[in-house]
């Protein structure tokens, strides 16, 4: 009875104004609707969260009548549609956003004045699906927001988390964990698809039979079956008509279920298999680059990869295509391996559920696929243990042993007797237990395979996937990633953005490469003046808010020196502490000294299992704690640790930044993207030559770049000549001064226990050879100081930043996976009811 829909005589619906118009007029009768007929409240009595929820309805009807015309125009165009599949979507609050590109945001606040709200109090309210853990959520949100405004019919496709990435709470320096139950007062975003669900199985095994015509054939006996429900949350593009939708899945029992096990009597076992079912889309999984081989965690990529696959053939079956044509309705984009179980769901779907003989079936699957690899740690490259991975996913084995079988024959042939390309091309891993690799997967099943920034996609071919490229070098290319200027810059820092088009006008908004329109007024000192000012009142707005936060004030005439990001060993905020020390220690020593007055903040997450991410963040605290109250150096310098790093904090952090820390050990940060969302907000960086900072550096130029430490060429050397981080701590005083100091429980009330797990780690084993980068990180460090002394040439490096930064558009990034990847075109959606 779902499935049924209204037929109705008037074809086309009567549009009300007050539901789509975008006067400010219009708006407030809007918002006044929505108050009474949704939250049931007149003016006098709705609380804060009630004006929230109305004024965030009123927005989304106005976001429905562009997406209701989305999808018709795409129905009726046959078009090519992009479906990105990620696990995670960290997508910031939506409110702000969507007034933005709905190109609406003055007559809101316009509206709002009117009614007696303020605009930014209504903002402020939201609160942030925080469904990603850092960088690779990110970039799937930004990539959203592109998709839009480029035009491009696209769908992507997750998980409806009820627990998103934990919320951070700072105690006696440590990290705490809380809940992050971002559904409690309701989601005026998403829209609930009832009726559109699908079955997934888990589990049980796998019987095998002949059909009548002589078919071998499979069926897979679950021991549970999971109902998968659609969320589907509006994504419009910046001032178009084009609103895709980004379709979460969320777990639940199916009816079927509930019907046998409660008639049967068995009521606890019943309750029990409910819960079972809703928690595969319970909780994000907090971890960052580090594989947890979690039975929930499998569950969860094949629930929303088995619900995403079979919408999408639905949708391609629905639109009368064959089964064979799949992949010229779409092109699927795998957002790292977390979704790479889609190789062989499409194979298990063709093969058992649509009946393609298997060449059939491997070739649609094998021209429907691109993969993109986000990492070069080789300790996150996902594995599962074949035991595990068979015991949920038996039917999949058996296809995956088949997809290997036949890959290996064709690999045996080429590379003839070389065992060891063999073993590496397997998607199967050999040891005392067996275990399947994600990777492999990706690579063999997908036509496309792509690294996030040159450098990583360089090394990609050097070294994780290097048998691969071998293989079938016409896989690779590289897209370096991008950010989204409408959040990141228009919404983040509209003071900015004002002056900004002042000067240019607001096409950069959408063509990001007219930035470059900025250099001619980089040396214009009333342009610097202004430029600098903005930088000020943001830094104002941020001591105010850290103030709030942490209790510590901040002098926003000092250099904001900002690093931000997971805490990670490679992204080495351990090294940032080590300068923060230095600097300490040359202050106690010389009070006199006339040094450049420095705010250092720091902000992130440490997975809850990663002790030493932990450490680090006790570290920062504790030499904050002590820095913060000694009165001989805390007007030159104070420590910050920034609690629950998320979208939300993000946008008013990087306004205000005047130094961007990118220090990551070369050849371990893929791209990075907090990079280039701090350089076009004007902050110069600190950087090694890793990621996308290679190409920062290009564009910005080598003499507004502050560049410093071991290339990945010189990092590897290192290794293979046997790194000694001994001698490094022995020869550098300052170092040693340093890291005797932590050891000895200076900043630990003499505790000289707390950090030496830490400290062990550097001198003896260093992995990421921080002690191997400390002075001419610090040296580097000097050269900032003084050139932040010259305010006009300290302008002058900041506007060209930002005036450079075109290429870093996630415009240019989703223009280059449409052109060389998918292959699709802009499709411009006209609004239904416009004649
Ligand atoms: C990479 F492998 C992973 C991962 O599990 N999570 C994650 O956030 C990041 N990333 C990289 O670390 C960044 O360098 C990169 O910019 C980002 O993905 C987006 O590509």
């Amino acid at each position: 009875e779902e499935k049924e829909t209204v037929k109705s005589e008037n074809k086309e619906v009567l549009i009300q104004d007050a539901r789509t118009g975008l006067t400010v007029e219009a708006l407030k009768k809007a918002i006044l609707n929505n108050l009474f007929y949704v939250q049931g409240k007149y003016p006098e009595i709705a609380t804060r969260n009630d004006y929230y929820m109305a004024l965030s309805f009123a927005v989304r009807d106005r976001l429905l009548q562009r997406w209701t015309s989305s999808v018709k125009q795409y129905l009726e165009g046959k078009n090519r549609v992009v479906s990105y599949l990620s696990a995670e979507y960290l997508l910031g609050p939506h409110l702000a956003n969507n007034l933005i590109n709905l190109g609406i945001y003055k007559e809101m606040e316009q509206a709002t004045q009117e009614l007696g709200v303020n605009l930014q109090w209504l903002i402020d309210k939201e609160v942030e699906p925080g469904l990603g853990n850092g960088g690779l959520g990110r970039l799937a949100a930004c990539y959203m927001d592109s998709l839009a405004t480029l035009e491009v019919p696209a769908i992507g496709y997750g998980i409806r988390y009820q627990f998103g990435i934990f919320e951070q709470d700072i105690r006696d320096g440590w990290q705490v964990e809380d809940t992050d139950n971002w559904l409690r007062r309701g989601n005026p975003w998403e829209i609930a698809r009832r009726e559109l669900n699908y079955e997934v199985k888990l589990g049980g095994y796998v019987q095998h039979y002949m059909d009548r015509d002589g078919r071998y054939r499979s069926n897979w006996m679950p021991e549970l079956t999971v109902k998968g429900v659609a969320y589907d949350t509006p994504i419009l593009g910046y001032k178009v008509n084009t609103c895709n939708a980004l379709r979460l899945w969320k777990s639940e029992a199916p009816k079927s279920f509930d019907f046998q096990s409660f008639n049967s009597g068995d009521y606890n076992h019943a309750v029990n298999q409910k819960i079972i079912c809703e928690n595969i889309s319970k909780v994000l999984y907090p971890n960052d680059e580090t594989i947890s081989g979690k039975i929930l965690r499998l569950q969860q990529q094949y629930f929303f990869v088995s619900c995403s696959l079979q919408d999408m053939i639905g949708i391609h079956l629905r639109q009368g295509e064959k089964i064979e044509d799949f992949n010229v309705t779409f092109a699927v984009q795998l957002n790292d391996t977390h979704p790479a179980i889609a190789i062989a769901e499409m194979m298990r779907l063709l093969l058992d559920e649509h009946d393609l003989e298997w060449v059939d079936a491997w070739r649609v699957t094998t021209r429907t696929f691109a993969y993109t690899n986000h990492t070069l740690l080789p300790e996150a490259l996902e594995t599962w243990d074949l035991e595990l991975f068979g015991s949920v996913l038996p039917r999949h084995l058996e296809l995956i042993y088949e997809i290997n079988k036949r890959f290996l024959d064709e690999v045996t042939i080429k590379v003839y007797g070389d065992h060891q390309k063999i073993s590496s091309l397997s998607i199967i891993g050999e040891g005392p237990r067996k275990f399947i690799k994600m990777a492999n997967l990706a690579c063999v099943g997908s036509f496309a395979i792509n690294g996030v920034a040159a450098l990583h996609s360089d090394l990609l071919k050097k070294t994780v996937l290097k048998d691969w490229y071998a293989y079938s070098p016409e896989k690779f290319s590289n897209k370096t990633n991008g950010v989204t200027p409408r959040r990141w810059m228009v919404l983040s820092n509209p003071k900015l953005t004002a002056l900004i088009s002042e000067k240019i006008g607001e096409n950069w908004i959408k063509h990001l490469d007219e930035l470059k329109n900025l250099e001619q007024y980089a040396d214009d000192p009333e342009f610097q003046k202004s430029w600098m000012q903005v930088k000020l009142e943001m830094k104002q707005e941020l001591a105010k808010r850290i103030l709030g936060k942490t209790g510590v004030k901040v002098d926003p005439e000092s250099m904001f020196d900002i690093q931000v990001k997971r805490i990670h060993e490679y992204k080495r905020q351990h090294l940032n502490v080590l300068h923060l020390i230095t600097l300490y220690n040359r202050l106690k020593q010389n009070p006199k000294m006339d040094m450049v007055p420095r705010t250092f903040i720091f902000a992130g997450k440490a997975a809850p299992g990663y002790k030493m991410a932990k450490l680090i963040i006790k570290l920062i605290t504790s030499v904050g704690d002590l820095v913060n109250n000694d009165p001989d150096v805390n007007h030159r310098l104070k420590v910050v640790f920034y609690p629950n790093y998320n979208v939300t904090n993000a946008q008013r952090i990087y306004p205000a930044a005047d130094l961007s820390e990118q220090i990551s050990t070369a050849g371990k940060e893929a791209s990075g993207t907090g990079n280039m969302k701090l350089s076009m907000n004007g902050a110069l960086t600190i950087g090694t030559l890793d990621g996308a900072n290679v190409e920062i550096r290009e564009v910005v130029g080598e003499e507004n770049f502050f560049l410093f430490g071991l290339t990945a060429e010189e990092v590897t050397q290192k290794r293979n000549e046997g790194y000694d981080p001994y001698t490094y701590y022995k020869s550098n005083k300052e170092l040693k001064l340093a890291i005797d100091q932590i050891a000895s429980g200076y900043f630990s009330h003499l505790d000289d226990k707390i950090f030496k797990d830490l400290v062990n780690n550097l001198i003896y084993h260093d992995p990421f050879l921080v002690l191997a980068d400390y002075e001419s990180y610090v040296a580097c460090q000097d050269k900032v100081s003084e050139a932040f002394r010259d305010k006009a040439a300290w302008a002058r490096m900041s506007i060209l930043n930002t005036a450079r930064m075109g290429k870093f558009s996630s415009d240019r990034s989703i223009r280059e996976y449409c052109d060389d990847i998918w292959k699709v075109k802009s499709v411009p959606v006209h609004l239904n009811g416009d004649s």
